[in-house]
């Protein structure tokens, strides 16, 4: 849905910034990929880099804080986040990190979910788009930045995938016995 893109995937981005997004189709329904999306309490159901997450407060709607830890191996340990929308009609999810130890300042993300009719017929399909901006860390480029962040971004959407159309499998199969 373009207004959609139009809305939420049109960044500010300041001199010291870079932004970027990434796409991936999914081969479930958007209620499917929607449910393991939404949980902004459970993001290692999908983020392999987390390790593990716990809500500091709120009740999964805008404004709770969540405390991401992440595996080790990356130059970071933790990253404190915010949910800044989560609208369940529209599909639209996005965060915001307000701390951490990594490298990562002022980094806010907007994923959204489209339907998309699978040309096979046999059920419907899912485009997902995940934008962010973020400061450019003092001493890296623009590029470094982006490509360190697409490559997060684009492994967590292929799990996303992965584990959608596995539960979507699953649906279809329980339906036809
Ligand atoms: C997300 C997206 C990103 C997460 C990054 C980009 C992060 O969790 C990891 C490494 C870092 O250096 C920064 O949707 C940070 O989670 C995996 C800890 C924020």
């Amino acid at each position: 849905c373009p207004e959609i893109v139009a809305r939420y995937h049109a960044h500010t981005v300041g001199p010291k910034q870079c932004c970027s997004a990434v796409i991936q189709e999914i081969d479930a329904p958007v209620s499917t990929v929607w449910s393991v999306v939404r949980r902004f309490d459970n993001p290692q159901a999908y983020k392999h880099f987390v390790k593990s997450c716990h809500v500091i407060v709120g009740d999964g709607n805008v404004g709770t804080l969540r405390e991401v830890h992440v595996i080790s191996g990356l130059p970071a340990g933790r990253s404190t986040e915010r949910l800044e929308i989560l609208d369940d009609e529209s599909h639209v999810i996005s965060f915001s990190v307000v701390g951490g130890d990594h490298r990562l300042a002022n980094y806010k993300s907007v994923t959204t979910l489209h339907r998309s009719a699978s040309t096979a017929g046999d059920g419907d399909r899912t485009v997902v788009v995940e934008s962010y901006v973020v400061d450019i860390p003092p001493g890296n480029t623009m590029e470094d930045t982006c490509v360190f962040v697409d490559t997060i971004v684009r492994c967590n959407l292929q799990s996303l995938a992965q584990i959608a159309e596995n539960v979507s499998r699953r649906n279809n199969k329980s339906l036809s016995q």
